[in-house]
C-alpha cells in the first residue's frame, strides 16, 4: 500500500508539473483527490489493515493528499501569474511615444473674409440681409434697370431654371426686395453677402459661382460724398490706415453716376509694380448713386430719396489681401491651402 501511495503521489505531481492550464489542474484534482479517486479508495481499504499499519498508512495517505493539494495550489498561482504577466505585456502602453496630432478645423478663408467685412459694416450701422439664390427675372434684372433686351444682360448670362427663374447673377435682388418691403417711406442701410452665379468658363480669375457683398444706403439727402466716406473707412480698416482710395468714373445700369474704387498699392507704395500692373492702384469694387429708375420701381420718390450702392467680390479682396493667385483655390478645398488661413 505504501508503494501504491508513493506511486500515486509521483504520478499526480508529474501531472501537476506538466499542467498547462488551470483546467488541467482541476482535472488532476478531481482525478486524484476526488471522492472516487485512488487515494480515497486506499483510505477506504484501510479496514483490512492491521492495527499497527493503520495509523502509518493513514498518515502517509494524508501526507500524499496534502502534497498533491499543495502542488496544485502552487502550480495554479504560477499559471495565474504567467497569464497576468502575458496580458500586461500585450496591453502595455508605451507612454514615451509622441501623441497623434489632433486635426483642428477652422473657418474657410472666404468665410473669414465675409465675416470681417460684415463686422466692419455692422460697425458703421449697416444691417446684414440675405435672400434667395434662385431669383425671378424681375428682381434679378427688371427692378435693377435692366429691362428685357438690355445689352448689359449679355455680360451677366446665367443658369436659367425657366424663362422667368434663374440663379441670381448678383446679390442686388436682395436689395431690391428689401427696398420694396419698406413701402417707399423708410430708409435702408444694409449689406447683403451671398453666392452668385454666372455662365462663365472657370479660370484663375473667373468662376461660374462666386461670392458677392453689396451695400445699399437709401435715405433723404444721401450724396456721393457719403459713399466716398463709407468706402474710404472700409478700405482703411480692411487694408490698412496708410491706404489711399481713388474713385474713377464707370458705368453700371443700376447706378448713375457710377464709379470704380481703387486702393493705393502697398507693395510699391504707388511707384508701380507687378501687383498693380505699374499703375500704383488696385481696383477693389464698384458703386455709385442708385439710379432714379431703381428707386422708383422700389416705391421711393427719387425727388425725395436718394441712395448709394456698391458691390465687391470677397474672393478678389481675399486674393489681394493674402496673395492668393487662383480663385479656384477657394473651391477645390485642398486642406493644405485652407489650413494656412485658419489663424488669419
Ligand atoms: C461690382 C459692382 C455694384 C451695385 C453693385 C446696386 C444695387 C442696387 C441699386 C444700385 Cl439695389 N446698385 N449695386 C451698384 C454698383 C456696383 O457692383 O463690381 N461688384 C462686384
Amino acid at each position: 500500500m505504501k508503494e501504491r501511495l508513493e506511486q500515486l503521489k509521483q504520478e499526480a505531481l508529474n501531472k501537476v508539473e506538466n499542467a498547462e492550464s488551470v483546467q488541467n489542474l482541476k482535472d488532476v484534482r478531481v482525478e486524484y483527490l476526488g471522492k472516487k479517486g485512488p487515494i480515497t479508495e486506499v483510505l477506504r481499504g484501510m479496514g483490512k489493515l492491521s492495527k499497527e499499519e493503520r495509523p502509518v498508512i493513514g498518515q502517509l495517505a494524508n501526507d500524499v493528499r496534502e502534497s498533491i493539494a499543495e502542488a496544485i495550489e502552487t502550480k495554479q498561482s504560477r499559471l495565474e501569474d504567467a497569464a497576468m504577466e502575458k496580458q500586461l505585456e500585450e496591453e502595455s502602453i508605451d507612454v514615451t511615444l509622441p501623441g497623434r496630432p489632433v486635426q483642428i478645423g477652422g473657418p474657410h478663408l472666404l468665410t473669414s473674409i465675409v465675416e470681417e467685412i460684415e463686422d466692419l459694416f455692422i460697425g458703421m450701422g449697416f444691417e446684414i440681409k440675405e435672400g434667395p439664390e434662385v431669383e425671378t427675372d424681375y428682381y434679378n434684372f427688371e427692378a435693377l434697370n435692366l429691362p428685357k433686351g438690355h445689352p448689359a444682360r449679355d455680360m451677366q448670362d446665367s443658369f436659367y431654371i425657366t424663362e422667368e427663374l434663374l440663379m441670381r447673377t448678383h446679390t442686388s435682388p436682395v436689395q431690391a426686395r428689401t427696398m420694396g418691403a419698406r413701402n417707399g417711406g423708410e430708409p435702408v442701410k444694409m449689406i447683403c453677402p451671398g453666392k452668385v452665379y454666372r455662365r462663365d468658363t472657370d479660370d484663375a480669375t473667373h468662376s461660374h459661382q462666386f461670392t458677392q457683398i453689396e451695400g445699399l444706403l437709401v435715405d433723404k439727402n444721401v450724396r456721393m460724398s457719403d459713399l466716398k466716406g463709407v468706402l474710404n473707412a472700409f478700405a482703411k480698416q480692411m487694408f490698412g490706415a496708410e491706404r489711399e482710395i481713388r474713385l474713377r468714373p464707370s458705368f453700371f445700369p443700376f447706378t448713375e453716376p457710377s464709379v470704380e474704387m481703387d486702393i493705393s498699392c502697398k507693395v510699391c507704395g504707388g511707384e508701380g509694380c507687378s501687383v498693380c500692373k505699374g499703375t500704383g492702384w488696385i481696383e477693389i469694387l464698384g458703386g455709385g448713386m442708385v439710379h432714379p429708375n431703381v428707386l422708383e420701381m422700389a416705391g421711393y420718390d427719387p425727388k425725395e430719396y436718394s441712395g448709394f450702392a456698391f458691390g465687391m467680390g470677397p474672393e478678389r479682396i481675399a486674393m489681394l489681401k493674402y496673395g492668393v493667385d487662383d480663385i479656384r483655390h477657394f473651391y477645390t478645398n485642398d486642406i493644405r491651402f485652407l489650413e494656412q488661413y485658419h489663424k488669419a
